[in-house]
């Protein structure tokens, strides 16, 4: 067997499967005992990153406990503003906190866009040791963050409710903020390539923040950034599949499946039954949509939501089960159980 008959890819380019691929974002993390006490022997979130063997053990180990289709190589995307020369500290209790954010037009011209790969290389090398040490049937996934959502921590400097610097610096100066998503993206797009040449099987864009703006400006502000990053992936390599994830986009799916990508990730507010029918012309395979939330919930909740989406996907779409974001770090163990084995159990008894 080659990874490219495996479960995952065979979805993510595009085929029906009898049996669904399953993995979760945030699948590794702080919810598992094994990665609290890897985090407890190597140091900071940072530490961990550049230490390829620890991050390969942190990549591995959900995919070992819950016999998950694919794994998705233990990093951040912050990391690639990070590298760009802008501090970077994950505060317990706050999280990522960028000390001295971009405030002004002349702040863009001391981002290191060029260095970006090679200080980034303890990401690659984790990429070449969890590539030798994973099944060949369980595809490793690389990712970035989109342009925008990079510049939105870049400009708030931390996680924030309002994103007045962003809304200010979009409206009170577009061209400055096009020429910040323009360096992102360069950077960004590098990482990504640097991925792929070390051995990623596919690759997904996260666009967590898209569902602040408005329709127009994610049209402006966010997807051709995007788009021009998927371009590139498929000039250079066109058999890795892409995944676009935009948490809030639903009103967009159409738009994102029109660009090259393979994937269109989905979060919990879309309706999937109707997401299937409004993707119907494109070729692109759906992932996702089960509320993370819903895993606190009972066994006979979770049951239902999983019903519904087996039933709205089988046999019409190819289609990777994921969460609508990631696994929240409080999450029981004992759901993320149920959920995995529960989803492939229906899958497999449900009648195409
Ligand atoms: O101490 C810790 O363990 C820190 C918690 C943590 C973890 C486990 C952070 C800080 N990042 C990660 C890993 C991570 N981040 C992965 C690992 C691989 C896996 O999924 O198993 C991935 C894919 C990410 C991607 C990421 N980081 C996103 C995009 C996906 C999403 O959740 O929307 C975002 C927005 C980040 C920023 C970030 N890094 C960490 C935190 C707590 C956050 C979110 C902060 C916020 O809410 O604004």
């Amino acid at each position: 067997m080659s990874s490219s008959d495996s479960l995952f890819l065979r979805a993510a380019t595009g085929n029906i499967t009898d049996q669904v691929p399953v993995w979760l974002m945030r699948q590794a993390g702080r919810y598992l005992q094994e990665y609290n006490q890897v985090r407890s022997r190597v140091g900071t979130f940072l530490d961990l990153c550049f230490n390829p063997d620890a991050l390969t053990e942190v990549t591995i180990q959900p995919v070992e406990r819950f016999s998950l289709d694919a794994a998705i190589i233990f990093s951040d995307i912050l990391l690639v503003p990070y590298a760009m020369n802008m501090h970077l500290d994950f505060v317990d209790k706050v999280g990522p906190v960028f000390s001295e954010p971009i405030l002004c037009g002349s702040d863009i011209g001391n981002l290191d866009v060029d260095s970006v790969t090679g200080f980034l290389q303890p990401v690659y090398d984790g990429i070449r040791c969890c590539k030798r040490e994973l099944a060949v049937s369980v595809p490793l996934i690389g990712f970035i963050g989109s342009p925008f959502t990079l510049a939105c921590y870049m400009l708030e400097g931390s996680s924030c409710s309002d994103f007045m610097r962003v809304k200010k610096a979009r409206y009170g100066n577009p061209e400055w903020f096009k020429f910040l998503l323009e360096r992102v993206a360069i950077a960004a797009e590098s990482h990504l390539l640097a991925q792929i040449d070390a051995g990623v099987d596919a690759v997904m864009i996260f666009d967590s923040w898209a569902g602040i703006l408005s329709t127009h400006d994610y049209l402006s502000f966010s997807l051709p950034f995007i788009n021009r990053i998927v371009k590139s992936v498929k000039v250079l390599h066109p058999m890795v599949p892409v995944i676009i994830f935009a948490k809030g986009g639903g009103l967009w799916l159409e738009n994102i499946a029109s660009s090259q990508c393979d994937v269109v990730a989905l979060d919990w507010t879309v309706d999937l039954a109707s997401a299937v029918e409004r993707l119907r012309g494109f070729s692109c395979a759906l992932q996702g949509n089960l509320d993370p939330m819903s895993l606190f919930g009972t066994t006979d909740e979770i049951n239902s939501e999983l019903v519904r989406i087996v039933n709205a996907v089988k046999g019409k779409v190819p289609y990777i089960f994921n969460l609508g974001h990631g696994v929240h770090r409080l999450t029981p163990v004992g759901s993320v159980n149920f959920v995995v084995e529960r989803v492939r159990d229906l899958f497999s008894r449900f009648a195409i």
